[in-house]
């Protein structure tokens, strides 16, 4: 049984649709669902579901959310028949629009207690938006990580960050790229000096809060890059610099490295984790996994700022009651009387007035 029968994921909107189809490109078997037709017309992927009475979302939750309530029924159905025997579901959605945002961590939230797959390790993969798109979208991905954080019994949550990469499909493809690369560590990472099997894997996954993964090609001072380029090339939200986590797991390329000089230097920088897994590639490159993270706090400050420094400007306009009291009808009359007249008219009518 291939990794790819063990996995099964579901794309919620637009963006969760996305990564369904760079997944499902790769062989492993997803799932879309939409609230809007158009949104879902745009993939090739081979299960697709409109949610009823569905017409997208135009970022606005409160449709989104009560959408997936009313159609709960069928969307557990469509679930149910394609997630197989898959032991780990991820859940895919940005949370800055409405379809994803709403009704992502809701679906996650469910999936935890359902006795289909309470058993199951249930991650996410939220996208946030980047800090120049609108206040709607930053107050929607707040507003979603409100509702995320909230979550109990939720495995490891991958939070991509648009803020750093301009290009959204890029993040999609490397993101694809690492969880396909992580998820085959047992089929093709292995060595004397250590492994790491899909239970591990699975331990990772299971850990609850924010979860990260990097690449580097195999050269010197592989801890300081990991490092560096977690904190400063990532596709992943900033990790807090507050030494709480809970697993690592390891990948590296060259064998001469001691698998615990390597993990001790790790723990200085990062902290110490629950327990970490290590083993060695052929692919020279050297990869990390690690779970358990804070969720990006830092930078849902800096979103909260965002929108509390818009909030003023948004309450007046949404203002409608512009208080003018005079009695100035008097000039109105005849337009009102004219206005009435017209609407009166019926097709039939208008032949009587070429009647002359
Ligand atoms: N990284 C990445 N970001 C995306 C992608 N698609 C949309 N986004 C971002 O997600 C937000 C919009 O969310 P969508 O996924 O389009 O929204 P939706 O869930 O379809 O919700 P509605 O369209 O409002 O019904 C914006 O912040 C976009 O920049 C994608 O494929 N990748
Ligand atoms: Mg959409």
């Amino acid at each position: 049984m291939s990794i790819k029968d063990k996995v099964f994921y579901i794309g919620i909107g637009q963006g969760g649709g996305n990564l369904a189809q760079g997944l499902e490109n790769k062989g492993y078997p997803t799932l879309a669902i939409n609230t809007s037709k158009e949104d879902l017309n745009t993939l090739t992927i081979k299960h697709k579901y409109h949610i009823v009475g569905g017409e997208g979302c135009s970022k606005d939750r409160s449709i989104g959310r009560d959408l997936i309530r009313k159609d709960f029924p069928n969307i557990s159905t469509q679930i149910k028949n394609h997630a197989g025997d898959a032991e780990i579901i991820f859940v895919g959605y940005t949370s800055g629009g409405g379809t994803g945002s709403s009704q992502g961590p809701v679906l996650v939230d469910i999936l935890t207690m359902h006795p289909d797959y309470k058993d199951k390790i249930i991650c996410s993969v939220v996208i946030l938006p980047s800090n120049k798109e609108s206040i709607q979208a930053n107050s929607n991905a707040y507003c979603c990580f409100k509702e995320i954080s909230n979550i109990q019994r939720g495995g490891a949550c991958f939070v991509l960050d648009n803020k750093e990469f301009r290009d959204k499909y890029m993040i999609n493809k490397e993101f694809v790229a690492y969880l396909d690369e992580f998820l085959h560590i047992p089929a093709t990472d292995k060595s004397i000096k250590g492994n790491i099997d899909f239970s591990e894997i699975k331990k990772v996954l299971s850990a609850h809060n924010m979860a990260v993964m990097i690449a580097v090609p195999e050269g010197e001072n592989t801890v300081a890059r990991l490092l560096d380029s977690l904190q400063n090339n990532s596709i992943f939200a900033k990790r807090e610099q507050d030494n709480i986590l809970q697993y690592t797991a390891l990948s590296l390329a060259d064998e001469r490295l001691n698998p615990e000089e390597v993990n001790q230097d790790l723990q200085k920088a990062i902290g110490t984790p629950i327990d970490n897994f290590t083993t060695f590639n052929k692919r020279s490159r050297n990869f990390i996994c690690i779970s358990g993270l804070t969720y990006p706090k830092t930078r849902l400050k800096d979103i909260e700022e965002l929108i509390s420094n818009s909030k003023d400007t948004v309450m007046k306009s949404k203002e409608t009651s512009l208080e003018l009291n005079a009695d100035m009808s008097f000039l109105q009359t005849s337009s009102k009387k004219e206005e009435k007249e017209y609407k009166e008219e019926s097709l039939e009518s208008i032949w009587d007035k070429y009647m002359l």
